[in-house]
């Protein structure tokens, strides 16, 4: 069983190293203000919202695990399921016509919180002339730049130092948007992260570094694999502020996100956001989980999940069962119809073998 990072103990070392310097304090300082402000006040018809968007992503991605099941999705598939509080509250706080995406391999979610089209996106994962790629990326190499969504990327760590060139373009255009750019405890340890951290500081570029701490890369735990395991201080070096985030209650990561975007709109350069996760599928649709216990999942699942608790919220703010039953069955329902497109769809002409490949000189 992987060992759950020590929390508490960033806590006192956050509170002794703030008074050493102003700097030092300017680095904390949006972690200080994320802890004042807490959870995100939503109202009840924004935590319906919110609870409706976590459960499509989970429904989807259900689904998109029976189709791959089923022989319909082949290649690659790996599942969001169980991080949903933080694309969501993330990119709900985005500015959808100014601002841009960018992840790892785990996109379906993101693409989802975004406000992309189900069918398209299921069209994609089982090869379909419909899909968001014309069905030739699949579940790693999804785009749309109409959404201003950048992939959808299976290089780990290499869509942080593309976010990177993503935020240049923001501040040379002067469009007014921001770049997130998600990434893997895994793919914290990479080399052009740093590098990139550098640079966006360096030219106070408008990023929002995400390490989506799922506690695992591929097989192995974050204590086997990180010589630092709180995420959110690794920018410190750089002068980026960090944000240590619960990333399974989504009005806490809405809240940060809030503060987050107001700093970096503002001019003052990157932050990084840690958010603190858990994914309950194997690393990809063919891992057998083996390196951690049943229980350690269950667990989580019974005490930390992100839409059971959304749902507990809204209960008790006077939202029936029945009604939640029904957006469920509604959800269920519009997922079902995605991969009725998908399956439905016809696969791509021969003749795309020839398009969208770099053929000439440039
Ligand atoms: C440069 C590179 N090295 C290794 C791999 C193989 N690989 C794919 S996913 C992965 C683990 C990444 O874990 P993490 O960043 O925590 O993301 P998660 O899968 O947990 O979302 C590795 C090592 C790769 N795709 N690219
Ligand atoms: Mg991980």
């Amino acid at each position: 069983m992987a060992k759950a990072p020590k929390k508490s103990a960033k806590t006192a070392a956050n509170a002794s190293s703030k008074t050493s310097t102003s700097d030092d304090f300017a680095l904390s300082a949006l972690q200080d203000a994320h802890i004042k402000a807490g959870a995100y006040d939503a109202s009840d018809e924004e935590k319906l919202a919110l609870y409706e968007q976590m459960l499509l992503i989970r429904r989807f991605e259900e689904k998109a695990g029976q189709l791959y099941g089923l022989g319909l999705i082949g290649g690659f598939c790996h599942l969001y399921i169980g991080q949903e509080a933080v694309a969501i509250g993330l990119q709900s706080a985005l500015n959808n016509d100014r601002d841009s995406v960018i992840t790892g391999y785990r996109d379906h979610g993101h693409m989802l919180a975004y406000g992309i089209d189900p069918n398209v996106i299921m069209a994609e994962l089982t090869g379909r002339q419909a899909g968001i790629s014309k069905g030739k990326g699949g579940s790693m190499h999804m785009f749309s730049t109409e959404h201003k969504f950048y992939g959808g990327h299976g290089i780990v760590g290499a869509q942080v130092s593309l976010g990177g060139g993503l935020a240049l373009a923001h501040k040379y255009k002067e469009d007014g948007g921001l770049c997130l750019a998600y990434f893997g405890d895994g793919a914290a340890n990479q080399g052009q992260v740093y590098e990139t951290f550098n640079m966006a500081a360096l030219w106070n570029l408008p990023i929002v570094f995400v390490v989506e701490n799922n506690q695992y890369a591929m097989g192995t735990a974050v204590t086997r694999s990180s010589a630092e395991t709180e995420f959110y201080r690794r920018g410190a070096a750089f002068r980026i502020p960090g944000m240590d985030v619960d990333g399974m209650d989504v009005l806490q990561v809405r809240g940060a996100a809030e503060i987050a975007f107001e700093h970096v709109r503002g001019g003052n350069g990157p932050v990084l956001i840690e958010c603190n996760t858990y994914r309950y599928r194997g690393h990809s649709m063919s891992d057998p989980a083996k390196y951690r216990s049943r229980e350690e999942v269950q667990e989580k699942r019974d005490t930390q999940d992100p839409i059971e608790g959304m749902k507990k919220m809204l209960m008790e703010s006077g939202t029936s069962e029945a009604d939640l039953k029904a957006l469920d069955k509604a959800i269920r329902a519009r997922v079902a119809a995605s991969a009725d497109f998908a399956e439905t769809s016809p696969e791509p002409e021969p003749s795309e073998l020839y398009t969208d490949i770099l053929v000439e000189k440039y």
